[in-house]
């Protein structure tokens, strides 16, 4: 009997694995390209994290990456959000990234799985777990330390088990072509020295033997051992070479932006030059490239990284934090995925040669039996260039790339955008009688307990790091008591609390009594507080609350980077010149993590509905619940939520965490260019900045499957003390679209689900200004133009147009481009 079942169940085993190979694909690489299939791949990717999305936005996001020009879809996977505590596994909702990779499949894309599990990413703590930086026998993380270690193999592993059981590796037919372990380890790698190279090592040798059957990647790691393949990130990665001559040169990471943080105004990077380092990586023989990020998404529950993430991750991805287009970024890079894509077979096997031409202007031609295709590109980055090349003149502006598929015709510059630009707009809540000012109702947290009677979990005679507490809320409290008479050395009327602060935020008590608050200001990332208070002779209370805004999640050693409070404390006496300094450091203190109404999960506590008042609304009141309703917003498109005038909190509709809020937090004001920024020379972060000035972040996405029919709830925990009156909800729509054609290239001008109303600006020459802000330049053609714009769209959803220099010109402008312009009103 048992033999017979056994042997059934080896027949079964052994016909699944026959169906299962009979789908499978061979992915491999040789040093030009990665290989499907025996055939060589230029592929183009993108990253969407799916936990900064929801499962209800996967099919339309990936849909939309696809129609985008894109082979794959990137993913790293997050450990911490997957196991927050030990053994403990969630892999629910926004988390199940079996279904996320099954999505992708469905729409017949490929998948690149970053298990890592360090991911960086601007994500809490980086990915690790706290409890793991806690376990004993864990000094370092990230080096050649066997608990570590094991713990790693063991999250790795059970990935891995979980992927192969559903089969999702290419070598099963699934859409998995490439798996990554580690993630820019060579980054930091030196100063953990030997350890570090074992480390890397055991990684590779560990990821190797776990037997998935494509190949492993290593993202900037130089010495990656084989058979890892060795990729590049980075905002410009044309001379990237892999460290070995047989793998190909792949781009994990060219980023499409950059991301945001409390305090700094918003990074952005131009769609000319984002297109520009894509094509000079083509150009010099790259045949992988992933955007990091295609959609950024948003940052919910707590899940942003150290030490001042914002909530919102958007990116100044091609699809913007709510799944919008943003374009012109979006459709400039389609056309020019459409155009690699058609050179495929040439660039990934014809014979290379790059030819100098002088003042930074280089040609490439790239030949093979089917034929050639070639690129010009021009490095310098103010002088505009006629190149002539094999006996035709083509024009070049400066850092920019042009395409030419024959060798002939020029159908594509990196610099000549023919994509149309939209303007989001927000809208008042539409939904049926849904007023205008929402209803309130509010509560006090309850903090007698670690305010006035300064009571915690825990005690110890040392200041404790946040870590310690295991991440299981943003806030810690810090609690001792201080024994003085008047006969005491510190004893005067001038008396102050200064506290040495490692955390981001730091509020604190003295016998019940708020005495005052300071954050952290971008870019400095340690602070001392210090204010005045009244001891009273007896006991007193001192009680100190640290809150996070997530940790540490890049650097050398960043896991053992100090947040919270972590020492001197003192009391500062000064009589005259005389000062007398009391350090509470090695004083008795008390521990408490979290607050009384959220609990571990960060989910909101029940109360008794009583004891929520309407009357008597506070504002600017600290430590404060606020709830409301609210109607569902008509319609599909994306909801977004006004916080302005509110200080800093936690915010929840549903009982869904939308993430952390902190409007009051203004952004830095020096860093704004007043006429936009240069696509032309090299970008780093710092380059293009806007919103300088304003709230950091105002609007937090809503996920429409948040939202349920009829009446919602809004509640928010307000830390600072804020206003809640001019908090609403609106949608994102498209309310201006700008149409922009060079000669000869067809302007399209649409409103997504609308149609056209007006025609606000149209003009065919040399147009100065961005899109709402168009001036006339020098030179124009024929000054009907806004007439056949008006006949041509309104009253429709999309239209097009030739930049036909017989219909709208004559015009010459003498060596200025020319383009067709216009500007609708949806
Ligand atoms: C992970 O560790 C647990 C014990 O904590 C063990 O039961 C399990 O088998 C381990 N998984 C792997 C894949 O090693
Ligand atoms: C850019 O072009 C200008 C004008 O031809 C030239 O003077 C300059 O040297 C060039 N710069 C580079 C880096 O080639
Ligand atoms: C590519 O180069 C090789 C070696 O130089 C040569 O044998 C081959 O004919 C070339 N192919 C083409 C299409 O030029
Ligand atoms: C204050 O904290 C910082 C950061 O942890 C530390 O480097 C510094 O030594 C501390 N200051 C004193 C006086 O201990
Ligand atoms: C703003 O500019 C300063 C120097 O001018 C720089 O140090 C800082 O990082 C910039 N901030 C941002 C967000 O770019
Ligand atoms: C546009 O097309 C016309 C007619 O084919 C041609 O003469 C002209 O050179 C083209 N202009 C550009 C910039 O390609
Ligand atoms: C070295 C470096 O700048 N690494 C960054 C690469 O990009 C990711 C994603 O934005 C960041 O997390 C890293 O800090």
């Amino acid at each position: 009997m048992m033999r017979f079942t056994t042997l059934l169940l080896f027949s079964l085993l052994v016909l699944h694995q026959c169906i299962s190979t009979i789908n499978a694909t061979e992915v491999s690489h040789d040093g030009r390209a990665i290989t499907i299939d025996g055939k060589r791949r230029l592929l183009i990717s993108g990253s969407i994290h799916y936990p900064r999305s929801t499962p209800e936005m996967w099919p339309d996001l990936i849909k939309k990456a696809k129609e985008g020009g894109l082979d794959a879809i990137e993913t790293y996977v997050f450990w911490n959000a997957h196991e927050p505590f030990r053994r403990q596994y969630d892999f629910s909702g926004n988390l199940d990234f079996i279904k996320f990779i099954k999505t992708v499949q469905d729409h017949g894309l490929y998948a690149v799985l970053r298990i890592g599990p360090y991911v960086c990413a601007e994500w809490n703590y980086g990915g690790f777990p706290l409890w793991l930086h806690n376990m004993r026998g864990i000094n370092e993380l990230r080096t050649a330390n066997t608990v570590y270690m094991r713990e790693m193999q063991n999250f790795t592993t059970l990935i891995v088990d979980m992927v192969k059981k559903e089969k999702l590796f290419a070598s099963q037919g699934g859409p998995i072509i490439l798996s990554q372990v580690e993630n820019e380890y060579g980054n930091v790698m030196a100063p953990y020295g030997h350890a570090g190279k074992v480390y890397v090592d055991w990684c590779a040798k560990m990821a190797d033997s776990l037997d998935i059957g494509v190949p492993w990647i290593m993202c900037q790691q130089s010495d990656a051992p084989e058979p890892m393949i060795n990729t590049c990130n980075g905002w410009y990665c044309d001379h990237f070479t892999p460290n070995d001559p047989n793998s190909p040169k792949m781009w994990t990471e060219n980023w499409s932006g950059w991301f945001k943080s409390w305090g700094a105004s918003d990074p952005y990077r131009t769609t000319e030059d984002l297109a520009y380092a894509t094509a000079r990586f083509f150009q010099l023989g790259g045949t992988f490239n992933n955007y990091y990020m295609y959609h950024g998404g948003t940052n919910f529950g707590r899940t942003a990284g150290g030490p001042l993430i914002t909530t919102s991750y958007d990116y100044d991805a091609p699809l913007d934090e709510y799944g919008i287009f943003n374009q012109p970024k979006y459709g400039h890079l389609k056309e020019l995925h459409d155009i690699l894509h058609s050179m495929e077979k040439v660039l990934t096997h014809g014979n290379v040669s790059h030819t100098d031409m002088g003042n930074s202007i280089s040609a490439s031609v790239y030949q093979s039996t089917d034929g050639s295709a070639c690129f010009l590109s021009n490095k310098n980055t103010t002088t505009d260039a006629t190149v002539k090349f094999q006996g035709a003149t083509y024009d070049v502006p400066a850092w920019s790339v042009s395409i030419l598929p024959d060798c002939k015709n020029d159908v594509y510059n990196t610099a000549k955008v023919n994509t149309e630009t939209w303007v989001i707009e927000k809208k008042a809540n539409q939904a049926e009688q849904e007023p205008v000012a929402l209803k309130w109702a509010w509560r006090p947290e309850n903090i007698d307990d670690t305010v006035v009677k300064g009571k915690g979990e825990k005690s110890s005679s040392e200041l404790m790091d946040q870590k310690a507490a295991n991440d299981v809320s943003d806030y810690l409290w810090y609690m001792t008591s201080l024994n003085v008479d008047e006969n005491d050395p510190i004893w005067c009327d001038d008396m102050s609390l200064r506290v040495n602060c490692t955390g981001q935020v730091l509020h604190a008590y003295v016998n019940g009594e708020y005495i005052g608050r300071e954050f952290v200001t971008y870019g400095i990332f340690h602070y001392v507080f210090e204010k005045k208070i009244k001891l009273k002779p007896g006991l007193n209370q001192i009680t100190l609350l640290s809150v996070t805004t997530g940790f540490q999640h890049y650097g050398p050693k960043f896991d053992k980077i100090a947040n919270g409070v972590l020492g001197p404390v003192e009391i500062i006496g000064r009589k005259g010149d005389q000062t007398v300094i009391t350090d509470l450091s090695s004083h008795k203190w008390s521990f408490q993590a979290g607050l009384k109404s959220i609990d571990r999960n960060n989910n909101i506590v029940k109360v008794d509905s009583s004891e929520w008042k309407t009357h008597e609304l506070p504002t600017q009141r600290k430590m404060t619940w606020y709830k409301t309703t609210f109607k569902t917003p008509t319609g599909t498109d994306p909801v977004s939520l006004d916080l302005n005038g509110l200080g800093k909190g936690l915010a929840w509709v549903n009982g869904k965490s939308i993430g952390r809020y902190w409007p009051s937090n203004i952004a830095e004001s020096h860093n704004c260019t007043k006429n936009g920024c240069d696509y032309r020379g090299k970008y780093d972060f710092n380059k293009c900045v806007r919103d300088c000035g304003l709230p950091t972040q105002r609007w937090y996405h809503v996920p429409r499957s948040f939202l349920v029919d009829g009446e919602n709830e809004l509640v928010l925990f307000e830390e600072f003390g804020g206003n809640p009156s001019s908090v609403n909800f609106q949608t994102l729509t498209v309310g201006k679209a700008c149409g922009s054609a060079y000669e000869n290239k067809t302007m399209e001008i649409s409103c997504p689900g609308r149609s056209i109303t007006g025609v606000r600006f149209a003009l065919y020459g040399d147009v100065q200004g961005t899109c709402g802000s168009f001036q006339p330049g020098t030179c124009q053609g024929k000054k009907d133009i806004l007439d056949v714009l008006k006949k041509e769209c309104i009253g429709k959803e999309k239209c097009a147009v030739e930049a036909n220099e017989a219909v709208f010109g004559p015009v010459n402008c003498q060596g200025v481009k020319k383009r067709l312009v216009a500007e609708v009103v949806c």
